[in-house]
């Protein structure tokens, strides 16, 4: 009796079987030896049927107990060899950490945006900060604010892109045509921020709307604008801020300035900004002798001594604080400084043009490492 299939020998030859099982496979054939359809301890639990009722008794409670043992010894012997399994193998795929990383793709700077942050670089250096503003704006802060009446004909609809809607002033809202709204918020602001209202020193770079499309004009474009704003201020302060901005952006010491006589609505007197070109190896590079052969100017830069009214429309008093004020295309001087000769190539999003024009992303522009390293 204590020998046949369900007494102690049976059960203890079954479980040592089960434990020195090697692998998953060898320990699956010993659950369908045992359990399985034909296992031999489905076919003790089926001569139960067959048994008088006291035999039944007896022997049912170990034939049970035996399937049962078998069982959690199987599952516990299972989940021991799939942990050893998975420790072997995390053990032969340690990481090399020695090895070289695999080569990443690199994206790169925009030209505009390269351009931006030198400007923002130069500039900080002579004390600039930078100030922004929206690009919807009201047609005040656009045009009534920089002295541009109602009957101007800058505000005309075939220059300017309006919104069908007004704002909650009832005032008309477009998009900015330039970035100088931008500055007649910072001087209110600093209005608002200090009793004496000035000095300001800002410039306001950022993506401006006109409603002309041409080969060399884009619907959209860049602009900078530089604000100064103190008492005493007067066109000699702007001239050596722009020959200094100009020599630091073109990296050339032996850079000269025209400044002609113009007009602009928002200056007083205003003036254009050449700056004198030469010719070295057939082709035109700004700086050097703009008199010698090959030499001529280039138009630059808008500027002019902030007008009266502008001052007052800032909320400032005009006959205590006067102010200078410049402007430049953004996209223009990127292509002047880095040789690119068509503006709509800028905004095509074409990754070739990108990959041959951007700027390698970690080279921030400083003025000690460089304002303009290629990428
Ligand atoms: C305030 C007061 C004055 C900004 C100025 C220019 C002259 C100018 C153009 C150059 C080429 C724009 O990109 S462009 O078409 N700009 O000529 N801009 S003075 O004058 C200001 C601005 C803000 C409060």
């Amino acid at each position: 009796m204590d020998n046949d299939a369900t007494g102690p020998d049976a059960g203890e030859e079954a479980l040592g079987r089960i434990s020195a099982s090697a692998d998953t496979d060898a320990l699956e054939s010993l659950r369908v030896e045992f359990l399985g359809k034909q296992g031999s301890i489905s076919g003790l639990l089926k001569t139960l049927g067959g048994m008088s009722p006291e035999d039944r008794q007896s022997k049912g409670p170990l034939i049970h107990a035996l399937r049962e043992s078998v069982t959690s010894a199987i599952s516990d012997r299972k989940a021991k060899l799939e942990s050893a399994a998975l420790e072997a193998r995390l053990a032969g795929e340690r990481i090399d950490l020695t090895l070289p990383a695999p080569q990443a793709a690199r994206g790169s700077v925009h030209p505009v945006s390269q351009v931006m942050d030198e400007l923002a670089e130069i500039f900080a250096d002579m004390g600039f900060a930078v100030a922004s503003g929206p690009e919807i704006e009201d047609d005040w802060h656009n045009f009534t604010a920089l002295n541009m009446p109602e009957s101007h004909p800058a505000r005309a609809m075939h220059d300017t892109f309006y919104f069908l809607d007004r704002n909650a002033d009832g005032r008309e809202m477009l998009l900015r045509t330039h970035t100088s709204p931008v500055q007649i918020r910072a001087m209110l602001a600093v209005v608002r921020q200090h009793p004496e209202g000035a000095p300001l020193r800002i410039i306001a770079p950022g993506r401006v709307y006109r409603s002309a499309s041409d080969a060399t004009h884009t619907p959209m474009f860049h602009q900078i604008e530089g604000l100064v704003i103190d008492r005493d201020i007067h066109l000699g302060h702007l001239k050596w801020t722009l020959e200094t901005f100009l020599k630091a952006f073109f990296e050339r010491d032996d850079i000269v300035l025209r400044l002609r006589p113009s007009y602009f609505p928002f200056t007083e007197p205003s003036v254009e900004v050449d700056v004198g070109y030469s010719l070295i190896g057939g082709k035109r590079v700004i700086g050097g002798d703009p008199y010698g052969p090959g030499g001529g100017w280039m138009e630059v830069l808008g500027s002019g001594m902030v007008n009266r009214k502008v001052i007052a429309a800032g909320g400032l008093d005009p006959d205590v604080w006067q102010g200078f004020a410049f402007g430049t295309g953004v996209d223009r001087l990127a292509m002047l400084k880095y040789g690119m000769d068509d503006l709509r190539a800028f905004f095509d999003g074409d990754a070739r043009w990108l990959s041959h024009y951007g700027f390698a992303p970690l080279d921030v522009p400083t003025l000690s490492g460089g304002v303009g390293t290629p990428a």
